[in-house]
């Protein structure tokens, strides 16, 4: 299989984030995708290409315009206020507050994101804009013939709305990809999230559309992040009713109930008869993931890519999550090995 990558992830080093009452190192680092990188070599899975550029139009095809100006913007703007620290939002429109742009940088940063997990430092436009010419190039593999490929996407994407940035995403990778496959003619994508997250942002951009099908197996929002969606009562609106399938499952979750529910989600996904499938590919469903409460084996990631090959699908697969950085590789590479059954 085919892995697409760019250097560029490593511009983008947030330093601290808030869990559990105290300021810590961030858990998305360049690590995470330095040690995919070096599984993908040591296990051979095939050849690594570096990302193409394919501008700005097929991001501004997913994201409102004001975002993309935002970010791409907001670094010279802090650094010209004399700050050199990361630029992070602290204040939202939330209930009884207005919910218009204001002038400032960190108005403009609550305005356009949903939590404070998205640290700006001067290279994460060019990180974040790298991550999704990283899926816009594998896209192009599928759409040109090829049964699979692997972007090695860094910074992750799925928590990022059309107009807001959150839980470590600014730009939604999966979601980029599946537009472009629409916009090259394709009519029916199925996008199967299996990251432990729920992909909120993934989930809002093709929420009332029937052409983009959105599966998602997380931990129930209800006791886990984002909270404030992916409950199984989310099927989508309008013409997107039924649409859209959420899988929440209990802390402790290990093979067999996430197995289980990856069988439901699957066979949605038949139901459906996508033309191509994008996984949302986060390995932080692992026991030993900091941040996380399933309880997923590294041997379990091969059952994992085993089952979706079955679809027998073209398929993308789009990195996500994972904080388990010693077996980040291990984990997603062996959803790949599973896959073609190596
Ligand atoms: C608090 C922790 C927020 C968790 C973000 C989860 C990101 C993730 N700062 N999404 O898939 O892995
Ligand atoms: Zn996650």
């Amino acid at each position: 299989m085919l892995t697409i990558y760019s250097d560029d992830h490593h511009l983008h080093h947030g330093r601290c984030e808030l869990i559990d009452g105290q300021l810590m190192p961030c858990f998305e680092k360049p690590e995470r995708a330095d040690f995919i990188r070096e599984r993908v070599l040591a296990r051979q899975l095939g050849p690594i290409e570096p990302a193409r550029d394919w501008g700005l139009a097929p991001i501004a095809r997913v994201h409102d315009q004001g975002m993309l100006d935002f970010l791409q913007g907001a670094w010279a703007r802090w650094a010209a206020l004399g700050q050199e620290g990361d630029l992070l939002p602290y204040t939202w429109p939330t209930r009884t507050l207005r919910q218009q742009k204001p002038d400032s940088v960190h108005g403009q940063f609550g305005y356009y994101s949903f939590d404070a997990g998205v640290p700006i430092t001067a290279g994460t436009w060019q990180a974040a804009y790298s991550s999704a010419q990283v899926a816009l190039t594998a896209q192009h593999h599928i759409a040109s013939g090829a049964t699979s490929a692997f972007a090695l996407c860094r910074p992750p994407g799925h928590h990022a709305a059309a107009d807001l940035m959150g839980g470590y995403c600014y730009l939604n990778n999966a979601a980029i990809a599946a537009q472009a496959f629409l916009d090259q003619g394709y009519r029916r994508v199925a996008i199967l999230d299996v990251d432990y997250h729920h992909g909120n942002g993934t989930q809002s951009i093709f929420y009332e559309r029937s052409d983009v099908l959105f599966v998602s197996l997380h931990g129930d929002p209800a006791i886990e992040f984002p909270f404030f969606l992916g409950y199984a009562d989310e099927t989508g609106a309008g013409a997107g009713e039924g649409y859209n399938l959420n899988l929440p499952l209990p802390a402790g979750s290990d093979w067999p109930v996430w197995s289980a529910a990856l069988k439901q989600g699957c066979q949605a996904i038949d139901d459906y008869q996508p033309e191509v499938l994008i996984v949302s590919l986060g390995v932080d469903t692992f026991e030993l993931d900091p941040i996380s409460r399933f309880k997923l084996t590294s041997p379990d990631y091969l059952k994992m890519g085993a089952r979706i090959r079955a679809l027998n699908l073209p398929t993308l697969f789009v990195m996500e999550g994972g904080y388990a950085v010693e077996a980040i590789g291990i984990n997603a590479v062996n959803v790949l090995e599973g896959f073609e059954q190596r």
